[in-house]
């Protein structure tokens, strides 16, 4: 019934219902929908009061020899327009409340593999990646200045967290918003639906440089993801371990096979840059 409200008013171009971007996650049908109901119910409301105002108007403009009367009030009329809306608003909340408490409620949250750590920060978003290990905070992490990436159709679970001042979390064709409070990591989590590059600007005026403040989700396939991975975090150097730590004779034989030592080095001295930035601005964070 509601689709094919839905579907009629797009039909029509009724402009205010085709603003919203593409929906582009798990829940943000369910998100729309939930617009839809509070958007048309608000709508009649607002026609309804326009029309009887109008009405009002005319019906008791002055008149010569009509004289003002003063009334009481109406019990059964204050009876019927406090409950009405009390009704309408109580239906609204148990019909949202599913859908709410799915992407708020950290416990009804679904299972992610993906976990990514998100801090603003005056004025910039932070993505941090916990490496292969899945801790956060060690020598394999990893943060991207301004670039998201996730895989398509995964779940992707995100950590919160506030460097300075009140941010919010904004993805539009996910319908994610959340704030982002200083000194506190509040979960989060999506599952994005479409590949594409989405923008993630900050929907809480945080300072001079508010409006600048953005940055990207990069949604991969799996394949585009996986080779993201391998690229960020080689396999190489995670095999190689325990032969330099077996015996330095072995790590001399592998020398010979120059290419892959040199090729690992350089990841290896890129994230040492990394590393001091990491722990400082995790310092900073806490
Ligand atoms: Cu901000």
């Amino acid at each position: 019934m509601l689709e094919q409200l839905i579907d009629l008013m797009n039909r029509l171009n009724v402009n205010m219902l085709s603003w919203l971007p593409e929906a582009a996650s798990t829940y943000a049908q369910a998100i729309d929908e939930v617009f839809y109901i509070i958007y048309i119910i608000t709508g009649l409301a607002f026609l309804l009061v326009t029309v009887l105002m109008f009405w009002f108007l005319l019906q008791f403009k002055a008149r010569p020899g009509r004289r003002a009367r003063y009334s009481h009030g109406n019990v059964a009329l204050e009876l019927i327009w406090t409950i009405v809306p009390t009704l309408v608003f109580l239906g609204i909340f148990f019909y949202s409340q599913s859908t709410w408490s799915i992407i708020k409620y950290p416990s009804a949250f679904p299972e992610s593999d993906v976990h990514v750590r998100v801090v603003a920060k005056q004025f910039a978003w932070e993505f941090h990646y916990p490496g292969p290990d899945g801790e956060f905070d060690t020598d394999d992490d990893k943060m991207f200045d301004g670039e998201m990436y996730v895989p398509v159709n995964q779940v992707v679970g995100l950590t919160l967290r506030g460097a300075d001042v009140i941010h919010s979390f904004f993805v539009p064709e996910f319908r994610l918003k959340q704030d982002i409070l200083p000194r506190r990591d509040i979960p989060a989590w999506f599952n994005a639906t479409k590949t594409g590059r989405f923008e993630t600007p900050c929907a809480e005026l945080c300072g001079p440089g508010h409006s600048g403040m953005k940055g990207w989700v990069n949604v991969y396939d799996d394949a585009e993801y996986q080779a993201w991975v391998a690229e960020q975090w080689p396999p190489a150097p995670v095999e190689e371990a325990p032969v330099d730590t077996g015996a330095v004779e072995t790590g001399q034989e592998d020398a010979p096979q120059s290419d892959m030592p040199q090729g690992d080095v350089p990841p290896q001295s890129e994230a040492d840059p990394m590393d001091p930035e990491e722990s400082g601005q995790a310092d900073t964070v806490e």
